[in-house]
C-alpha cells in the first residue's frame, strides 16, 4: 500500500495545530510539524512524542524554510500538502504592533506559499477567520458576504486568501482557505487575556473567581468545537474536496455571551460573581455562519454540540488546573 502524503502541519503545537497533527496521524498522513514555540506549547504534542510518522521542527516560518526543513524532508519525504496554521492570533496585538503582525501574518505566509510554489506542494488548507467580514455585514455571514478588514489581524487572513487565488491562478497551487468562527476546546490556553472567552470563563468559574462580560453580554457569537474544526481541515486536505474555495466554518448556532457565562457557572457549580465592563474597542456586535458552503464541499456537519464541547473543555482545564496546583 503507499503510504499517504507528508503533510506540513505550521503552528503545529498550538491549540488548533497540535489537535490538528493528531487527527493527520489518526488519519495515516506522515506529518512534519513546525512551531516557534512562541505561543504554542511542547506539552500540546506531548502524545506524539516518539511516533514513527511525526517529525518536530522548532522554528519561525518567517525563517529561510528551505534550510530549516531540509533535514526533516530528507527524513520523511517532500512536501505534498501544507496546513498553514501559524499566525499572530491576537487581534488586539494586531493593532498595537501591526509591524509584528504583517512580519508574521503578510510575510510568513508568503514565504509557506512561496515553499509551496517551488518544492510543487500540491495542496495548501489555509486559516482564514470571521475577522475579515465588515461589521455591519448582515448575521447569518455567508462566503459572500462584504468583507471590510477592521485591524492588521484581519487583514493578513484576507491578504492570505488574496495570495492563495493569485497562486492558484499564476501557479497552479491548489487550496482550501477556511474562514474559522470562534474555535474552543481543550488546550485553549486560558492564560491570555485574548484568548476565548470559553477557556477563560472555565478557568475563572472553576476557582470561582469573578467574571467580567465585556458590554451588555448581547453579543453572540458561533462557537466550534476544535474536534469538529479539524476534520474539516483533514477533508480539505484531499483533492477534490474544496478545491480553490473559501469556506466559513462554524456551526450556524448564534450564542449571546450572558448566556454562555450563565451555563458556564450552572455546569461549574461555580459561586463566580458576574460583572459587566465597557464593550472591547472593535467588538463585533453578531456572529454566526451558514454552513451551505462547508456541507456541499466539504462533507460538513458540526458535531459536537456546545454542552458536549463544554463539558469536554471544561475536563481539560481542570485537569491543568489540578496538574499546576500538584506540588
Ligand atoms: C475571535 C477570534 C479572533 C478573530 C475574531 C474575528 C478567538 C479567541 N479569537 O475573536 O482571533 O478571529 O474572532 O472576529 O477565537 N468576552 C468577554 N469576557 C472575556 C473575554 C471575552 O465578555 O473575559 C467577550 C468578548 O468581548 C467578545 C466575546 O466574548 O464579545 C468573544 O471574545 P473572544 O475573545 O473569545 O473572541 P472574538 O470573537 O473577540
Amino acid at each position: 500500500m503507499t503510504p499517504k502524503p507528508v503533510v506540513l502541519v505550521t503552528g503545529c503545537a498550538g491549540f488548533i495545530g497540535s489537535h490538528t497533527v493528531d487527527t493527520l496521524l489518526a488519519g495515516g498522513y506522515r506529518v512534519l510539524g513546525i512551531d516557534d514555540l512562541s505561543s504554542g506549547h511542547r506539552s500540546n504534542l506531548a502524545q506524539c512524542d516518539g511516533h514513527p510518522r511525526f517529525v518536530f521542527v522548532e522554528a519561525d516560518i518567517t525563517a529561510d524554510l528551505d534550510s530549516v526543513l531540509d533535514a526533516a524532508t530528507a527524513q520523511v519525504g517532500p512536501i505534498e500538502r501544507i496546513v498553514h496554521l501559524a499566525a499572530q492570533t491576537m487581534v488586539p496585538l494586531s493593532i498595537t504592533d501591526p509591524v509584528h503582525d504583517v512580519r508574521v501574518n503578510i510575510e510568513g505566509t508568503v514565504r509557506v506559499l512561496d515553499y509551496a510554489r517551488r518544492h510543487a506542494v500540491k495542496k495548501v488548507v489555509f486559516a482564514s477567520s470571521s475577522a475579515v467580514f465588515d461589521d455591519d455585514a448582515a448575521v447569518p455571514v455567508n462566503e459572500d458576504s462584504p468583507v471590510r478588514p477592521s485591524s492588521p489581524y484581519a487583514i493578513g487572513k484576507l491578504g492570505g486568501e488574496l495570495f492563495l487565488d493569485y497562486h492558484a491562478r499564476i501557479h497552479g497551487l491548489n487550496y482550501t482557505a477556511l474562514r474559522f468562527m470562534n474555535v474552543y476546546g481543550p488546550r485553549q490556553d486560558p492564560d491570555s487575556a485574548y484568548s476565548g472567552v470559553i477557556s477563560i470563563f472555565l478557568d475563572k468559574a472553576l476557582a470561582h473567581a469573578p467574571i467580567t462580560i465585556f458590554g451588555d453580554g448581547g453579543q453572540t457569537r458561533d462557537f466550534v468545537h476544535v474536534r469538529d474544526v479539524t476534520r474539516a481541515i483533514a477533508s480539505a486536505c484531499r483533492d477534490g474536496v474544496g478545491d480553490r474555495a473559501v469556506i466559513n466554518l462554524g456551526t450556524g448556532e448564534e450564542t449571546r455571551i450572558d448566556a454562555l457565562a450563565r451555563l458556564i457557572l450552572d455546569l461549574t457549580a461555580s459561586r463566580s460573581a458576574i460583572h459587566h465592563a465597557p464593550a472591547r474597542p472593535g467588538d463585533i456586535r453578531y456572529s454566526v455562519t451558514t454552513l451551505d458552503r462547508a456541507g456541499d464541499l466539504l462533507g460538513f456537519r458540526p458535531s459536537v454540540g456546545l454542552r458536549e464541547g463544554l463539558a469536554d473543555t471544561l475536563a481539560w482545564v481542570s485537569g491543568r488546573k489540578a496538574m499546576a496546583e500538584t506540588p
